[in-house]
């Protein structure tokens, strides 16, 4: 628990433990490059052609108008803060290293780092499915305070799981899939939870809150907050995302990437910190069940087509994608088409 940075006294420098060599840390692109913003009150016709677009040429966009009330949002933000803010001796219990543990606490990130470590705290819950419904056994081990953050957590991930799914058979419109492919144990896993917590940074240009890294579920909502530190690769530079009042981020991860054997794309992200003001970034990853075998849509190889993916049963492919370091193949190159080839999996 001592290693929580939110509970920590501030420090004047960054520990060499959290330094990353400035050429792992290039900046941001100072020119203007903006996520598309697509209303989803838009036509069936027009968001799902603005979806398609902007999948393929960012694996990033925000989403406005998507029917979770503003409420949901403010209520998850607020929560989230007085979460943060309990004293220690409220959330020890929850703090764990152990990364097979589906509710935990933590600081860093979920991936193997190989000791690197990075300026991040993390509440990282399990989400059945069915997360609602009365009785529900699987979101035991979630925090007990705040007192409300049961009803809120669980609110918010039904109705923003909603807006995920929708832009699944949005795409699956645009991409000639069929409108249900993705309803079954593709997204049937349990969703996680990430309440990532980034505390002021003594010096954001020395390390990072996380490493440049592609998510390895379906797809991934964020809400980011209004202080900056999400950026996304995009056509080899590091571009930040600005913004969007009442927005979610929205990126697909590498199970999408697969199933659309490639034409849509699960693009790196990181994120900086900052040196005034703390951060709060919730993400809902949709993921398939563990032993749902992930593999490209037979619709989308087409007649005579290659797969230029294996199918890999999702906890099999965590297992094999299990670590993000700096300058290592995943990262930095991602190129899960070459990594995927049968010679390079172990
Ligand atoms: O904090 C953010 O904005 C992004 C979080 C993220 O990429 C993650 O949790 O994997």
């Amino acid at each position: 628990m001592e290693n929580m940075l939110h509970l920590a006294p501030s420090l004047a420098r960054v520990p060499d433990c959290f330094i990353i060599p400035p050429d792992q840390l290039p900046p941001a692109t100072t020119g203007v490059v903006s996520l598309p913003v697509i209303d989803m009150s838009g036509s069936h016709d027009e968001v799902c052609r603005a979806i398609l677009d902007a999948g393929k040429e960012y694996g990033f966009f925000q989403v406005v108008n998507h029917g979770v009330p503003e409420q949901v949002m403010q209520d998850m933000e607020a929560v989230c803060a007085e979460f943060y803010r309990l004293p220690a001796a409220d959330k020890a219990h929850l703090y764990s290293e152990d990364k097979t543990k589906p509710n935990r606490l933590f600081s860093g990130t979920t991936y193997n780092t190989g000791g690197d470590k990075y300026w991040m705290d993390c509440l990282r819950l399990a989400c059945p499915v069915t997360v609602g419904d009365a009785g529900d056994a699987t979101s035991d081990g979630w925090p007990d305070k705040p007192r409300r953050l049961r009803e809120v957590f669980e609110r918010f991930v039904a109705q923003s799981r909603g807006v995920g799914m929708q832009v699944l058979r949005l795409l699956c419109d645009a991409a000639g899939l069929r409108a249900d492919y993705f309803d079954g144990e593709l997204s049937r896993g349990d969703a996680i939870l990430g309440v990532n917590h980034y505390p002021p940074c003594p010096d954001p240009a020395a390390t990072l809150g996380l490493p440049p890294h592609c998510d390895r579920n379906l797809i991934t909502l964020l809400v980011t907050g209004p202080v900056h530190g999400l950026e996304v690769l995009h056509a080899g530079e590091w571009v930040k995302v600005q913004h969007v009042p009442g927005a979610f981020v929205v990126n697909f991860g590498l199970q999408l990437e697969v199933v659309t054997n490639g034409m849509l794309k699960s693009v790196e992200h990181r994120v900086m910190t900052n040196a005034a003001l703390p951060r709060t970034a919730v993400a809902l990853f949709i993921c398939p069940t563990e032993d749902c075998v992930v593999g490209p849509a037979e619709e989308l190889v087409g007649d005579g087509g290659t797969p230029c993916y294996r199918a890999l049963r999702f906890d099999e492919f965590k297992r094999i994608y299990a670590t993000v370091k700096l300058g290592s193949a995943l990262n930095l190159t991602t190129n899960l088409k070459n990594n995927q080839k049968a010679d390079n999996i172990m």
